[in-house]
């Protein structure tokens, strides 16, 4: 696959629309807000859970499920179940943005800290972005600094259940600093980097980083 190329099956008329609020700047109000405010600017709070991907949701079974861990890390990793049961298991608790304008507090995420993963594979010290690859055919991609903050998390669990397939089980990356879309759901691939590497909405005109507290939808 080409890499400005969509997947497969996506629904290209919400991406089209996504894309068409990136080029005219929708949604931008240009304010900043400081990080001690909980609800960053624009914002609204919302008490259900959203549900937004491309209009594909893979089943992806326990059983088959793999995660590659590759790139510039010492120990390059294929984690199936049983390993990742195996890893140690963590809680964390925090809050949802996404750009579309709504947050939602107080999730509380079960998995493997992405502390523990870093501490598994080991990334070299060229690496320093990190792309991710989902069973959708989904990519998004962060700095290695923004990865390796102590609150992410690779959940498998939501509020004390297993994550439901809609919302990225059996496992998907929780990075709450950044808006959602940083946040890949059913990850398949993380690949450690010396260069950047836009993904699937980067490369559609969001913005690289995403902080929500400086209202970085578009760039
Ligand atoms: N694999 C994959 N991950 C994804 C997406 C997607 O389409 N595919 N959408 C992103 C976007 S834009 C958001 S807002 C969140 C939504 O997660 P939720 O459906 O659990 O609320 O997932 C992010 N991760
Ligand atoms: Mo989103």
């Amino acid at each position: 696959m080409a890499e400005d190329e969509a997947p497969d099956g996506i629904r290209q008329k919400l991406v089209d629309t996504k894309q068409r609020w990136a080029r005219e700047g929708r949604l931008l109000t240009g304010e900043h807000a400081p990080p001690e405010q909980r609800l960053p600017p624009s914002q609204r709070l919302v008490r259900d859970w959203p549900v937004l991907d491309l209009g594909v949701q893979p089943a992806v079974a326990e059983e088959t499920f793999r995660l590659d861990v590759e790139g510039l890390v010492e120990r390059p990793v294929t984690l199936d179940w049983r390993w990742l049961m195996e890893l140690e298991q963590a809680e964390r608790v925090n809050d949802i943005h996404c750009v579309t304008q709504w947050s939602r507090y107080d999730n509380r995420w079960g998995g493997i800290a992405v502390s523990t993963l870093l501490e598994l594979v080991r990334p070299k010290s060229q690496a320093r972005f990190v792309e991710f690859g989902a069973y959708d055919g989904y990519t998004t991609n962060l700095s290695l600094e923004d990865f390796a903050r102590p609150e992410n998390i690779l959940a498998h669990s939501w509020e004390g259940e297993r994550l439901t397939r809609q919302h990225g089980g059996p496992l998907r990356v929780v990075v709450p600093h950044l808006y959602f879309w940083k946040s890949t759901k059913w990850v398949k691939r993380i690949t450690f980097l010396a260069q950047n590497k836009p993904g699937f909405w980067e490369q559609r005109g969001y913005h690289d980083r995403g902080d929500p507290w400086m209202e970085e939808r578009y760039g």
